[in-house]
């Protein structure tokens, strides 16, 4: 595993809501919790990360090509939308893993389809919190193991 790694973790829309509302679906967590446990996963393995949060496509899609390397992201309802973001996610060395509290398969019809997560190496889905962390090791698995993109 690259000991001068950076994650980047990107936030789509609405996750700055994240614990105010709906807590039966996206639990009662906080972005800000969320962000200090993956803090501390990433110390715990000696790299850095670095946490975005946007409701606005164009931000996200500027993020991810300034990514140094691997990418966890959460595109929140962009999932099932953005054709750009894919593409973003595309045009990356990465790689990418897809982020999800909720099972979106187990969700309405519009939310299981996931346009982004085709152009992600995987996806974690519906294991509240613990998406991101198990996301965070599975892109730092990527990298030690050279299963980046070529
Ligand atoms: O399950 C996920 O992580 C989602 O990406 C969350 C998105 C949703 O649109 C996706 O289908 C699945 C929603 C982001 C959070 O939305 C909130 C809205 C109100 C209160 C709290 C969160």
């Amino acid at each position: 595993m690259s000991a001068d790694a950076v994650v980047t973790v990107i936030h789509g829309p609405n996750l700055n809501l994240l614990g105010t509302r709906e807590p039966e679906v996206y639990g009662s967590r906080t972005l800000a919790d969320v962000d200090a446990m993956l803090a501390e996963a990433a110390r715990a393995r000696g790299v850095q990360i670095v946490c975005h949060q946007s409701n606005s496509e164009g931000a996200i899609i500027d993020w991810i090509h300034a990514a140094p390397g691997p990418i966890v992201i959460n595109p929140g309802g962009y999932t099932h939308t953005s054709v750009a973001i894919a593409d973003a996610l595309r045009g990356v060395r990465g790689p990418a893993v897809e982020v999800h509290l909720s099972n979106i398969y187990a969700r309405e019809p519009f939310r299981q389809v996931s346009i982004t997560g085709a152009a992600c190496q995987g996806v974690v889905m519906g294991l509240g919190v613990n998406s991101y962390v198990l996301a965070l090791e599975a892109v730092l698995e990527m990298i030690g193991s050279g299963a980046e993109r070529a």
